[in-house]
């Protein structure tokens, strides 16, 4: 792989859900060593620290979760991803999900300043499609991909300008989707993967023909890595635990796929939660799936044995 210029942005959120723990996935991923995996392949990375979102008065009587909180948090991420040059590629260091309303939204500006366009990879065991009128839970993680493909009921944020559209939208590792997620969805053309289709299929296949896509509209890809795409077994420390997720190999595979292709432009890395940890072990693989995103490899060809 190329060396690449890489800006690692901490963004502490834990706004999107009442679990708390989040705000320590940063440090966590800081601690298991990103910086060094990194560097050590030959890019140039840069710790620009954490984002800090802008002071705010909380609702009350909401059924929506800190919702001044998220939006405060989203109009940060929005304005740091506008200072995003397309020549580096800014891995967001989560913080829960909720945070992908402003990388995305971001990183959609970015795209439409540039004249391409964005698409996304959801790696998650949940659509993340809801709205505040559509979640039952009130937690806002639960909507990122509503705000960013421009569903309505998102009028206190900031507006969509250029919505991602349901075409551009890739969605791997899904077994725990809402009634009204997967009404709506099914509705779309968004590219839902669920973890029957990858048991039968393989999550190559799938993943192939998405980043076929993106390199024939000469498009910039987003991947939004949520921590509980990984089968809890292997990824515990994460507070939406839903078993019978991807292994360690899937989701090495699809991080060696993706930089392959050369595709990446952004990555979001979220819901890593260290207090639900077991001695580091989820941060740990999250590092070493960047790694996997930016060309750690056994060996760089195929064996010549047969
Ligand atoms: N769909 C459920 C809800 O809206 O509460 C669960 C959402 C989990 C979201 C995590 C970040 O992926
Ligand atoms: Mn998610
Ligand atoms: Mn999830
Ligand atoms: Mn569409």
């Amino acid at each position: 792989m190329k060396p690449k210029t890489i800006d690692l942005i901490g963004v502490p959120m834990d706004s999107g859900k009442r679990r708390q723990g989040c705000l320590m996935g940063p440090d966590a991923l800081r601690t298991a060593g990103l910086y060094a995996a990194l560097s050590d392949l030959g890019h140039s990375v840069t710790d620009s620290g954490n984002v800090t979102p802008a002071t705010f008065t909380e609702t009350t009587g909401s059924h929506l979760h800190a919702l001044q909180e998220t939006i405060a948090w989203t109009k940060a991420l929005s304005d740091r991803t506008d200072e995003v040059s397309l020549n580096t590629i800014p891995i967001f260091m989560g913080g829960d999900h909720a945070l992908a309303l402003g990388t995305v939204r971001g990183m959609a500006n970015a795209a439409a300043q540039a004249n391409r366009p964005l698409f996304v990879l959801w790696l998650d065991a949940h659509t993340d499609y809801h709205t505040p009128a559509t979640t039952a839970s009130g937690n806002l993680h639960g909507t990122p991909v509503g705000y960013v493909t421009g569903r309505d009921g998102f009028d206190s944020f900031p507006p969509i300008d250029h919505p991602v559209p349901h075409d551009q939208i890739a969605m791997l590792g899904l077994r725990s989707v809402d009634a009204e997620e997967r009404a709506a969805i099914e509705g779309t053309d968004v590219t839902y993967v669920d973890m029957r289709h990858i048991d039968e299929h393989g999550i190559a296949k799938p993943l192939a023909a998405f980043l076929a896509r993106v390199a024939q509209a000469n498009g910039l890809l987003h991947v939004s890595l949520d921590v509980d795409f990984l089968d809890p077994s292997v990824a515990p420390a994460v507070g939406t635990t839903v078993p019978g997720g991807a292994t360690i190999r899937e989701a090495h595979l699809v991080m060696e796929m993706i930089c392959d292709s050369d595709l990446l432009s952004s990555l979001d890395i979220v819901e890593l939660n260290p207090f639900l940890d077991e001695r580091g072990r989820t941060a740990q693989l999250m590092v070493d799936l960047a790694a996997s995103a930016f060309g750690r490899r056994v060996f760089d060809r195929p064996t010549r044995a047969y």
